[in-house]
C-alpha cells in the first residue's frame, strides 16, 4: 500500500514536470529546429516604414501587382511578412549573397527558407542569410488564416551580372 502510494506521488511528480516543460516550451515547440541565426527587435510599425522606403529606392519595377526590388549582392533586405504576403518581391542574382530581415507586422507567421523555419513573431526581426541556387522559395509555415496557402514569396533568381 504504501509502495503504491509512493509511485503515484512519482507519477503525479513526473506529470506535474511534462506539463511544465510543454508550458515552459510554447509557443516555440510546434517549430521543431527552428534556431534563429540571427534576430533583433524592432517596432511592426517602424519596420514597415524602413521597408517601404527601402522598396521606394530601389524598386525596378513590379510583379503580380508587387513592387520589384533588384538589391545589389551583399545588401541587406528588408521583407515584410503579413497576410498574406512577403513583401516586396525581388530579383536575385544566383550564387551571391543576401541578408533577408524578415519580420511579421500583424499577427504570428513563420517563413520557410532553405530547408529551415524561422519563428515570426511581431517585433523581432529574422536575419536570414541565403545565397540563391537556381530557386529560393519563401513560405509561411503558420497558420495564419484563409490565405496561408498563398503566403509565398516572389522572388526569381537571374544569372549573375
Ligand atoms: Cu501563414
Amino acid at each position: 500500500m504504501a509502495e503504491e502510494a509512493r509511485l503515484d506521488r512519482w507519477g503525479a511528480a513526473l506529470l506535474a514536470a511534462a506539463t511544465a516543460a510543454l508550458i515552459l516550451a510554447w509557443p516555440g515547440w510546434h517549430l521543431g529546429d527552428a534556431v534563429p541565426e540571427d534576430s533583433y527587435p524592432q517596432e511592426p510599425e517602424l519596420f514597415a516604414a524602413a521597408a517601404e522606403s527601402y522598396v521606394d529606392l530601389h524598386r525596378v519595377g513590379e510583379r503580380d501587382g508587387v513592387p520589384l526590388v533588384r538589391p545589389p549582392p551583399d545588401a541587406h533586405v528588408p521583407v515584410v511578412a503579413r497576410r498574406f504576403e512577403f513583401w516586396p518581391a525581388l530579383e536575385l542574382q544566383a550564387g551571391r549573397t543576401y541578408h533577408l530581415h524578415v519580420a511579421a507586422v500583424d499577427t504570428v507567421h513563420s517563413v520557410v527558407a532553405q530547408g529551415r523555419e524561422y519563428a515570426l513573431v511581431p517585433g523581432q526581426v529574422q536575419v536570414i542569410t541565403v545565397v540563391p541556387g537556381e530557386q529560393v522559395t519563401l513560405q509561411c509555415g503558420e497558420y495564419c488564416g484563409l490565405g496561408h496557402n498563398r503566403m509565398r514569396g516572389l522572388v526569381s533568381v537571374v544569372a549573375p551580372d
